[in-house]
C-alpha cells in the first residue's frame, strides 16, 4: 500500500490553562520511523490530564493518555503492528533494550519514559498542527483526538475480542492501582492497608488489596460520597478527615492496632506523605506513592518515621512493564478476575468532552469514558 499521508480530523484542543477545550480541525502528520497512527476509539479522563490542563504552561495542547484504539497506519521500520490491530496507548513506554528495560527490575524506560515537554520522544517535535502551527502533545499520547501518532513502544496490542470501551482504563488508572498493590507493595494475605484518596487509582489499590486477601482496607477521603461506592471495591472502613475529632493517623493506628502494614498516597498531595508514613506501623510499615502531585512536588518528613523502620517507596504505573505485562491484565479482565466496568461512572460523546472535566472538578465521577 502507499505510504500514509497527512490527515485532517477533529481534536479537542486546550488553548490555555483551565479553559474549556475546543473541538478543532487539526492536521495529523503520518507516523515517523517506529511510530504508528491510531484511530482513537475510547479515552478516559484521568486526574493527571486534569491537573496538567489546570496548571501547566504548554499550549495549545491535546491532552488524553488513557486510551484504546485501532492502528490506522504504521511508519517505517514498524513490524510489530499492522493496520487494524487493536491497541492500548502507554503514557510511559518500553523500548526493551535500555538498561532499565533489560534490568528486569524496573519499568522506567530510559528512551520512552514519561514525556513532559509536549513533544515526541524521537525528534522533540509535534505530530499535530493547526494552520502549520504546532499543537503540543501530552505524555506523547494525546488521545483527545480522532487520530493520534504514538511511538510503537508506547502502545500494546490487545485481542480483537476485548471491548475497547472498557479496557482503556487499563492504560492508566486501574492498572496503576492494581500494580501498586501487587508489584510495588506486594500485599500479603491478612495484612492491613490504608488508602489515601478514593478516586479510580485509590479504589484500584483497594481491589488489588482485596484480591490479595487483606483483612482490613481503610479508605480515607474528604468527599463523603465516596464512602458508599468504596465498599463495592473492598474498602472495609471509610474515614472522612473532615468528620474526625482526632488525627487520621490516630484513627488508623487504633483500627489496625498500631498502624497499617501498607499505606498508599493516591491523592496527589505530597503533604499527605507524613500522615501516610505515620499511619503505617513501625518496623515494616510501607508507604507507596502513586502518580503525580497536583502542586508542590517537594516533600518533607521527620526522620523519626524512618528511624522506626518504615519505608517510603515511589512508583510509576504500578511498576508494570507496560508492553510486557499489560496483556496479562487484559486476560485477567476477560476471565473476570479483575473488575474494570465498575469504575466507569459516565459515558460521554466526544463533543461533550468538557462535561468530563466538570464532573472531575466536582468530584462526581470515577472514570468518564469518552467515545470518539
Ligand atoms: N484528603 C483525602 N482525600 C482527598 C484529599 C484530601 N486532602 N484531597 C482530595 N482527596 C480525594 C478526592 O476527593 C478524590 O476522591 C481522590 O482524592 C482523588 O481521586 P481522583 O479521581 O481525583 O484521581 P485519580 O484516582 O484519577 O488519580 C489520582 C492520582 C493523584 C494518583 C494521579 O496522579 C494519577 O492518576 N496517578 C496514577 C497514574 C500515573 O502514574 N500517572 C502518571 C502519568 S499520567
Ligand atoms: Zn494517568
Amino acid at each position: 500500500s502507499s505510504s500514509p499521508a497527512v490527515l485532517t480530523c477533529k481534536a479537542a484542543v486546550a488553548w490555555g490553562p483551565g479553559e474549556p477545550l475546543v473541538i478543532e480541525e487539526v492536521q495529523v502528520s503520518p507516523p515517523q520511523p517506529m511510530e504508528i497512527r491510531i484511530k482513537v476509539v475510547c479515552t478516559s479522563l484521568c486526574r493527571s490530564d486534569f491537573s496538567a490542563w489546570e496548571t501547566q504552561a504548554i499550549f495549545p495542547r491535546i491532552f488524553g493518555h488513557e486510551a484504546s484504539g485501532i492502528v490506522e497506519s504504521v511508519g517505517p521500520g514498524v513490524t510489530e503492528f499492522s493496520e487494524g490491530d487493536h491497541v492500548l496507548t502507554l503514557f510511559t513506554g518500553e523500548c526493551k533494550t535500555c538498561r532499565q528495560c533489560t534490568s528486569g527490575k524496573s519499568n522506567m524506560c530510559q528512551v520512552l519514559g514519561l514525556e513532559r515537554r509536549g513533544v515526541m520522544h524521537s525528534d522533540q517535535k509535534t505530530r499535530f498542527s493547526i494552520k502549520d502551527k504546532p499543537v503540543y502533545h501530552y505524555c506523547a499520547v494525546s488521545s483527545f483526538s480522532e487520530y493520534a501518532v504514538v511511538h510503537s513502544g508506547c502502545a500494546v496490542k490487545v485481542s480483537l475480542a476485548v471491548p475497547l470501551e472498557k479496557i482503556c482504563l487499563l492504560s492508566c488508572g486501574v492498572a496503576a492501582g492494581l500494580g501498586a498493590a501487587w508489584n510495588v507493595a506486594d500485599i500479603s494475605e491478612g495484612s492491613t492497608v490504608v488508602i489515601y484518596g478514593l478516586g479510580t487509582v485509590g479504589l484500584s489499590v483497594a481491589q488489588g488489596a482485596k484480591v490479595r486477601g487483606a483483612s482490613q482496607i481503610i479508605g480515607v477521603d474528604i468527599n463523603p460520597e465516596k464512602g458508599e461506592i468504596a465498599k463495592t471495591f473492598g474498602i472495609t472502613h471509610f474515614v472522612n478527615p473532615k468528620e474526625c475529632n482526632e488525627s487520621i493517623q490516630q484513627v488508623v493506628n487504633r483500627i489496625t492496632d498500631g498502624g497499617a502494614d501498607y499505606a498508599f498516597e493516591c491523592i496527589g498531595d505530597t503533604g499527605m506523605i507524613t500522615t501516610a508514613l505515620q499511619s503505617c506501623c513501625q518496623g515494616w510499615g510501607l508507604t507507596v506513592t502513586l502518580g503525580v502531585p497536583k502542586v508542590n512536588p517537594e516533600l518533607t518528613a521527620h526522620y523519626g518515621v524512618f528511624l522506626s523502620g518504615r519505608t517510603l517507596k515511589g512508583s510509576l504505573f504500578g511498576g508494570w512493564r507496560p508492553k510486557s505485562d499489560l496483556p496479562s491484565l487484559v486476560d485477567m479482565y476477560t476471565k473476570k478476575e479483575i473488575q474494570i466496568d465498575e469504575y466507569i461512572t459516565h459515558n460521554i460523546s466526544f463533543e461533550d468532552i468538557n462535561q468530563a472535566f466538570s464532573l472531575m472538578k466536582e468530584g462526581k465521577c470515577l472514570r468518564c469514558v469518552i467515545h470518539l
